[in-house]
């Protein structure tokens, strides 16, 4: 018998609309299209039969047999999917080591030597399809990925990618300049190579196209290792091709330094990208702690996106970066691992790290004689970051990072009741928890919530939907 066409879930919706505004919608149904893996529609307190909403929301003469319905559990909730904004699938291999040095010696002694291996495909095949695995495990239902410099291992990464059905943007890394001889390549070979994977990935389809799962992303690894040259002409294979752009500023002081030294005639870390035609609103910059006010003043006004990288920022010694600062400027911000320069492959992670990124800047500041960090970042505001704020940085806020009618359901089922959740059961949190009143009910979702902002793990990540498919389950 042929699946339904229309999926629709009954329960518990909660997304994050604006920076700070936690939406819950306690008791309602949500409608999917499974051939556009869209949502068709969102009704709140009805009654109405699953097959009657959707009739409502399409218009179509749809009946009981074309409509499977899912009733979400008591503890079960619906969420967006996680974006992770920045990581590099070939770090994780190795996840965990190499802390102990600050970023230029880092990649220098570990990252561009384990890079270099991923010239081997077979390697390159088994550490991607781990890496995947564990990101869609996670909940991250988008991701915008560094590979290598190696074209095939590239290819490799997108198929993975493709095959395991997250979406995501995928990066060949260039740097022809300042980088070992084991590991880099010449500007022609970077740009020819950077054009091949653009034709590779996109297969002929649109990068416009927000339906097309994996899309590639144009990706200088950042201004030291790209020559004027290099960074010129991926600006315009960008232009030409309409592809986002990725790469880091401002990570740290002697890499702001290195990026001057080497570009002497820009005033800024951030005029170099934009004088190669690299600054727009489909550029995403990692780290950003170290921001002149020339910095700061391109980035808002070209509409670049920030990428937040708290567990690298912490765990290479970087500094830390003022979410609070780019959200009062209007700065499209999302959450990065940024593995593994971050030890987690994991947004959840993220959030926490961001917490207690901005915990520790108003402390700082509060107890030195420093201008005000502004409040923390609350819950409510870290789950912004981890979806719909990720998703702006993506350029994708009109297709995911919420729950509303028109979007992808890029979605997770989060389960609290999950074997071995971390989160504590109901009957040791707060009695609120069990009380039927609406705005009571609400309230309780929201305990819930702050929870698994920071509680919750895999365990909690029961199944996770892209573009309507359903990619895993527990
Ligand atoms: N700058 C970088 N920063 C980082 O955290 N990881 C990297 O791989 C990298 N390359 C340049």
């Amino acid at each position: 018998m042929a699946r339904p066409v229309y999926a629709v879930f009954r329960g518990c919706l909660a997304d994050t609309p604006a920076m700070g505004t936690l939406r819950i919608r306690a008791r309602a149904a949500l409608g999917v299209d499974r051939r556009s893996g869209r949502i068709v529609g969102v009704a709140t307190e009805s009654d109405a039969a699953p097959a009657q909403l959707v009739r409502e929301w399409t218009g179509e003469p749809v009946g009981d047999g074309d409509v499977e319905t899912t009733d979400l559990g008591a503890d079960q909730l619906l969420m967006p999917g996680l974006v992770d904004t920045h990581t590099h699938a070939p770090q994780f291999a190795f996840l965990g080591l190499g802390h102990d040095l600050p970023l230029m010696e880092w990649l220098e002694t570990y990252t561009f030597r384990h890079e270099s291996q991923f010239q081997d495909a077979d390697l390159a095949r088994t550490i991607y399809a781990d890496a995947v695995r564990r990101m869609v495990r996670g909940g991250c239902t988008m991701a915008a990925y560094y590979g290598t410099i190696h074209l095939e291992a590239c290819c490799i990464l997108a198929e993975t990618i493709r095959d395991a059905g997250q979406r995501a943007y995928v990066g060949k890394v260039c740097m022809d300049q300042n980088a070992p001889d084991y590991y880099s390549e010449t500007t022609d070979e970077s740009l020819q190579a950077t054009e091949a994977f653009v034709h590779a990935v996109l297969g002929g389809q649109s990068a416009a196209d927000d339906g097309v799962l994996v899309r590639p992303i144009i990706t200088p690894r950042f201004a030291p290792t790209c020559s004027a040259r290099c960074l010129h002409g991926l600006g315009r294979l960008a232009r030409d091709h309409q592809l986002p752009i990725q790469s880091h500023l401002c990570e740290s002081p002697a890499e702001v330094a290195f990026a001057k030294e080497c570009f002497p005639d820009c005033v800024s870390y951030s005029a170099i990208y934009h004088a190669a035609g690299l600054f727009g609103p489909r550029t995403i910059m990692a780290h950003c702690v170290h921001m002149s006010d020339d910095d700061m003043r391109l980035v808002r006004e070209c509409g670049v996106g920030v990428s937040h990288c708290p567990n690298s920022n912490f765990s290479l010694s970087s500094g830390v970066a003022d979410v609070r600062r780019f959200v009062d400027q209007g700065i499209p911000v999302g959450l990065g691992t940024d593995v593994s320069g971050g030890y987690a492959p994991s947004l959840l992670d993220a959030m926490r790290m961001a917490a207690a990124a901005s915990r520790t800047l108003v402390a700082a500041r509060r107890d030195s004689a420093q201008p005000a960090a502004g409040s923390p970042l609350d819950a409510a505001e870290l789950l912004f970051l981890a979806t719909q704020g990720g998703a702006r940085v993506m350029g994708m806020q009109a297709s995911i990072g919420t729950l509303d009618e028109g979007k992808l359901f890029d979605a997770l089922v989060v389960d609290f009741a999950a074997p071995g959740s971390p989160v504590p059961p109901p009957s040791v949190t707060p009695a609120v928890l069990r009380h039927q009143q609406a705005d009571e009910l609400e309230q309780a979702w929201r305990l819930r919530i702050e929870q698994f902002v920071f509680l919750a793990d895999d365990r909690n990540i029961a199944r996770v939907y892209v573009g309507g498919r359903l990619i895993h389950a527990l």
